[in-house]
């Protein structure tokens, strides 16, 4: 009996001590901080990324210690589709990724790829910060996704390495790399050339191989991602504007207090704005690095777009009855408006 209550004595001192010398003023051990990774396929000098890194430096800045916001690009945790599906899965937290390629997921999302539907950046905006872009989001949440914000991909512009193209014509038997999208398919297909889907991360090596002449991207991707290395001919054709959707995966984020999440959106929000005015400012910009660069840049006159516009005509008539009339009419509305 005493032995035990000696024992007991020495216990009660030793995790006395331990509490002291553990916690110092007594107070509990923080919880290490919950880390958000976050990936996107463009690399490092790309306004996605440097998106990516303000928002980082906005939800840490709040709540010091709390959210460790990790940004990863390249496609270092796997491609558009790839990455997305992590997502969803919740084995990663956050992906930037532009809209095209999983549209399998939510196909009223290939709205935006009906060539030529949206012709400003106006027009854009009126579509990422009204009714239709919220609606487009919404139907994202069912499949475990919350949209935080619409940053943009912007105006895509073909290159190639073969010849300047100014019409369909020139386009004929061109190998041109689209993105796993299958309005994109359809359309270049209708234009006359041989499209072939793949990954991003795999582009610039396909055309130093000479496996593609040529593909298709806004001017700042253009530009950062070096394809003037491998690629001779840009042509302004701006055929789609697409979106880069910041997703989160859902339950993850219902998972987090009121206050936490109000700190998320609006780290989106502003960040996404930070990135569309930055994309806008290279997408201006760089045109002229590319002709630095060697290369020879056609701007297309509103005739000559006009054809490329009539031989992707077809596209929506096939498309139309899948995306909804009403969706895609209240879109055209939107844009129409903003002009
Ligand atoms: C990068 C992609 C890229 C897109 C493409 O992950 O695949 O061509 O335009 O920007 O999202």
């Amino acid at each position: 009996m005493k032995k035990a209550s000696v024992l007991m004595l020495a216990l009660l001192v030793a995790l006395a001590l331990g509490q002291v010398f553990a916690g110092g003023s007594g107070e509990a051990a923080k919880a290490p901080a919950k880390i958000i990774k976050i990936s996107n396929g463009l690399n490092e000098q790309h306004p996605v990324f440097l998106a990516g890194l303000e928002f980082e430096k906005y939800v840490e800045g709040k709540q010091p210690g709390k959210y460790d916001v990790q940004v990863y690009a390249n496609a270092q945790l796997g491609d558009d589709v790839r990455a997305t599906e992590g997502v969803r899965m919740g084995t990663l937290e956050m992906v930037v990724t532009t809209a095209s390629p999983i549209t399998g997921l939510v196909p009223e999302f290939n709205v935006f790829d009906l060539p030529f539907i949206i012709t400003s950046s106006a027009g854009a905006d009126a579509i990422f910060d009204g009714p239709v872009g919220a609606k487009l989001s919404a139907l994202l949440e069912p499949k475990g996704l919350k949209n935080l914000a619409y940053m943009e991909n912007g105006f895509r512009q073909l290159t190639n390495s073969v010849r300047e193209v100014k019409s369909p014509e020139d386009l004929k038997g061109m190998k041109v790399r689209t993105m796993q999208n299958p309005i994109h398919l359809s359309a270049w297909r209708a234009l006359g050339a041989n499209p072939t889907p793949m990954p991003f991360s795999e582009v610039f090596t396909a055309m130093q191989q000479k496996t593609i002449d040529g593909q298709e991207n806004p001017i700042p991707t253009i530009y950062l991602s070096k394809f003037y290395e491998v690629q001779k001919y840009v042509t302004l054709s701006g055929h789609v504007y697409g979106p880069h959707i910041l997703l989160i995966n859902k339950k993850l984020f219902d998972s987090f207090p009121g206050e936490d999440q109000k700190i998320i959106s609006d780290a989106a929000q502003a960040s996404a704005l930070f990135q569309r005015e930055t994309n806008r400012k290279m997408d201006s910009d760089f045109v002229a690095e590319l002709k630095k660069n060697g290369m020879t840049v056609t701007v297309l006159t509103p005739e000559q777009i006009k054809v490329f516009q009539n031989a992707t005509k077809a596209v929506y008539d096939e498309w139309i009855p899948k995306i909804g009339k009403e969706l895609v009419a209240e879109f055209q509305a939107a844009v129409a408006g903003a002009k």
